[in-house]
């Protein structure tokens, strides 16, 4: 499926250390199309609902102080196992233990200021599109190198 969808944040770390352009870079360069893009100042509730499944970790106040640290680049991009694909992109959720030529790899050093997020699994993906997206910000339009990019739709 080349239309599978997955949802990339560029968390305040990434915004303030001027990575905006590169972390859009990757995804641009690699051929995934980008169908949803905002700046935004996501509420502590939102945060709860994103982060919800961690709720019960030592680290989950901080987290919730870091990402409420300043605006965030929240970000849907679409393409054949974009959600997989984009996990390899960003690197391993320890800086540290992030490969070079991955996003945490080349940018960042420690887990709680590791500058972006992705989707974990198709099922999180749409989850998560829903809760920080409304349909209507969802763009529909053909990409225009997707000929050059995919060999079969
Ligand atoms: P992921 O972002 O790679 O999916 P998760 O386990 O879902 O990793 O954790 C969400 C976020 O929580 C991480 O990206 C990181 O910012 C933060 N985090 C995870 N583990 C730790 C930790 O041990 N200390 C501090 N922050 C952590
Ligand atoms: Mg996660």
């Amino acid at each position: 499926m080349s239309n599978e969808q997955t949802f990339i944040a560029i968390k305040p770390d990434g915004v303030q250390r001027g990575l905006i352009g590169p972390i859009i870079s990757r995804f641009e360069q690699r051929g995934f199309k980008l169908v949803a893009m905002k700046l935004v100042s996501p509420s502590r509730e939102l945060l709860e609902k994103h982060y919800s499944e961690l709720a019960d970790k030592p680290f989950f106040p901080g987290l919730l102080s870091y990402m409420l640290s300043g605006p965030i680049v929240a970000m849907v991009w679409e393409g054949r196992d974009v959600v997989k694909t984009g996990r390899a992109i960003l690197g391993a959720t320890n800086p540290l233990a992030s490969a070079p030529g991955t996003i945490r790899g080349d940018y960042a050093i420690d887990v709680g200021r590791n500058v972006c997020h992705g989707s974990d699994s198709v099922e999180n993906a749409k989850k998560e599109i829903a809760l920080w997206f409304n349909e209507n910000e969802i763009q529909q339009y053909k990409h225009s190198q997707f000929d050059w990019i995919y060999e079969k739709p």
